[in-house]
């Protein structure tokens, strides 16, 4: 069945979910079940790595689901990451992974231990509701820490966005908490309706200076206007995405335009009428071009803004002013407005394990410290009262937790791809930190260790690592094959263009090592690579 009528025929996300996940005979749920509990924020997968030896003892793949809870603005207490950690390591592989949506994912948790783990997140005032499927994705805001009110103020919008366009269906009560059932002439869904969106949609925040959320990667993007720590409105840019397909040329990632200026207290209304504009626009027809860029290409930029301006009943003023100077998280200590202090860690491809796990929870247990989860798969342990600042550093030290990698590393950055990802053409996560080390040889012996470089790899076109928008990124073509793109702007206001296809590492390696010498000797003062790139318009 097509995606359109699964959702209409889903009894507002309900789809057959609940038998279904009762049926001890399989490891999976039907086939468009599948599509219905992407909604709740979970997907259906199988370990990619053993289809062959399973599809040799004719067992059925090795079936398995991964949760993704929504935590918009990435913040989560002590508690909650306790609970997290402890179903975790009773119901799926016990990693941890910190995505590139600001939020967290459990792999491996089969069947039978779907509904337990959904309560257990349920009882510390977490959800995986709308992470996933054809609605508002986790709303994403800086994980700097606040220095103002006014910033504070733009993290509670990521939580208000996202409450504000949640589906209202009481299917996920029903089938994840034993909630009482209701008749379906009762469900209403003010934004979505029975159909729903007709594809994903994402919202960011981002507070100059930084553009940690990468702003113009996402259906809106909000450029935060803060004036004598004041939060006064935001930039509305709407369009941007990054997903495309290998061969496919109707597809192409997009930077989003930015639109004008909205007061803050209209910006709900703002980001609910986009999502509606989209809604009734949208192509339903074909998935590949449903996104919301795609809407404003072929309806052109000025009907879309007449469109939203319509439903709105008032006109968006003119851009405000802003300059966005970086997208990497600062690493170490910080302070915000209130005095408290932050500790921000790098976790190579947001994959928590091992000594760094045991030290979060340690301080966890010790409640240390809150957790906010950044845009680039990183960590930062927030709300530390100064007087523990030492007993934090004692339990960093302890497990040698100190930031040391290299400017390069800490710019990198891998979707998950194999094992899990069925889409993956190629490895993400599991290969980036080896081919690093290499880069990282060719920085050394080219006197350019110090340089920072955005590095970003995909294991498909996809882009869930917004590849697009690094310096040097790297999209799977096949396994060991990558498309080679330079030249996007260190700061994520430019994307980056095919360069070279279907490279091995080899050939990767003899590529950049004929491209930093270049860089080095023929670069402007301070110059990024991406730029650099870019002016000598090589690609
Ligand atoms: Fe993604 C599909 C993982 C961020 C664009 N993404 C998937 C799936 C669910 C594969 C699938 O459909 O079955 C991947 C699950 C892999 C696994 O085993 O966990 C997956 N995406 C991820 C994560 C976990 C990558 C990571 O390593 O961190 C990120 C989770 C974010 C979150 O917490 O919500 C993730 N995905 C992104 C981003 C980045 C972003 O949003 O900032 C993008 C590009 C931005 C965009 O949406 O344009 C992205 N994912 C996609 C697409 C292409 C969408 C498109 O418009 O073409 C797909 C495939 C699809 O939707 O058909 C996809
Ligand atoms: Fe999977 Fe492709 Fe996304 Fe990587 S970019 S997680 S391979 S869908």
């Amino acid at each position: 069945m097509s995606n359109e009528k699964i959702k209409i025929n889903s009894n507002y996300l309900r789809g057959t979910l609940e038998s279904g996940l009762k049926d001890q005979l399989t490891g999976q749920i039907s086939a468009d079940d599948q599509q219905v509990i992407k909604f709740h924020g979970i997907y259906q997968q199988d370990d990619r790595d053993r289809r062959t030896e399973r599809a040799l003892k004719k067992l059925e793949r090795d079936y398995s689901f991964m949760i993704r809870l929504r935590i918009p603005g990435g913040k989560i207490t002590a508690e909650q990451w306790l609970g997290v950690n402890e179903v975790a390591k009773h119901n799926s592989t016990g990693v941890i992974k910190i995505t590139t949506r600001q939020t967290i994912q459990l792999h491996g948790v089969i069947k039978s231990k779907l509904k337990p783990t959904v309560k257990w997140f349920d009882k510390y005032g977490l959800d995986a509701i709308a992470a996933c499927g054809d609605v508002n994705r986790n709303v994403m805001s800086t994980s700097e820490p606040a220095k103002s009110a006014g910033e504070y103020e733009v993290y509670e919008f990521s939580k208000k966005i996202s409450e504000h366009l949640l589906p209202q269906t009481n299917a996920f009560n029903e089938i994840w908490l034993d909630g009482e059932k209701i008749n379906k002439e009762d469900e209403h869904e003010p934004l979505y309706g029975e159909v729903y969106l007709p594809r994903k949609f994402k919202i960011v925040l981002a507070i100059p200076p930084y553009n940690d959320v990468d702003l113009f990667a996402h259906d809106i993007g909000l450029i935060a206007i803060i004036k004598d720590g004041e939060l006064l409105g935001f930039n509305v840019s709407a369009g941007g995405g990054m997903g495309m397909t290998h061969g496919n040329e109707k597809t192409y990632p997009r930077a989003g335009t930015i639109f004008g200026y909205a007061p803050k207290d209209k910006i709900l209304d703002v980001c609910f009428q986009i999502a509606a504009v989209q809604r009734d626009n949208g192509n339903r027809e074909d998935r590949k071009q449903a996104r919301l860029k795609y809407t404003i290409d072929r309806l052109g930029e000025e009907w879309f803004k007449a469109e939203l301006e319509k439903r709105l009943g008032f006109k968006l003023e003119a851009a405000k002013e802003y300059e966005f100077k970086t997208r990497t998280d600062t690493l170490g200590w910080k302070e915000d407005y209130l005095g408290k202090l932050h500790y921000s860690i790098f976790v190579e491809n947001g994959r928590v394990l091992g000594d760094l796990k045991t030290a979060l929870n340690e301080l966890a247990e010790q409640k240390l410290v809150n957790f906010t989860f950044s845009n680039n798969q990183n960590v930062s342990l927030s709300d530390i009262e100064p007087a523990n600042k030492a007993k934090v550093a004692d339990i960093l030290k302890k497990y040698n937790i100190n930031n040391e990698q290299s400017a390069l590393r800490h710019n990198s950055m891998a979707c998950v791809a194999l094992n899990t990802c069925p889409l993956a053409l190629a490895e993400g996560q599991r290969y980036l930190p080896e081919l690093v080390t290499k880069i990282e040889e060719l920085q050394t012996k080219h006197e350019l260790s110090e340089q920072a470089i955005s590095v970003r790899m995909t294991g498909c076109p996809n882009g869930c690592a917004r590849p697009y928008l690094a310096e040097i990124g790297f999209v799977g073509k096949a396994m060991g094959k990558y498309n080679m793109y330079l030249g996007a702007s260190p700061r994520g206001e430019r994307l980056n263009k095919l360069y070279k296809e279907s490279l091995s590492e080899a050939e990767i390696l003899t590529e950049l090592d004929q491209l930093l010498p270049k860089f080095k000797a023929e670069r402007n003062s301070g110059e990024a690579f991406g730029d650099f790139i870019n002016r000598i318009n090589l690609v």
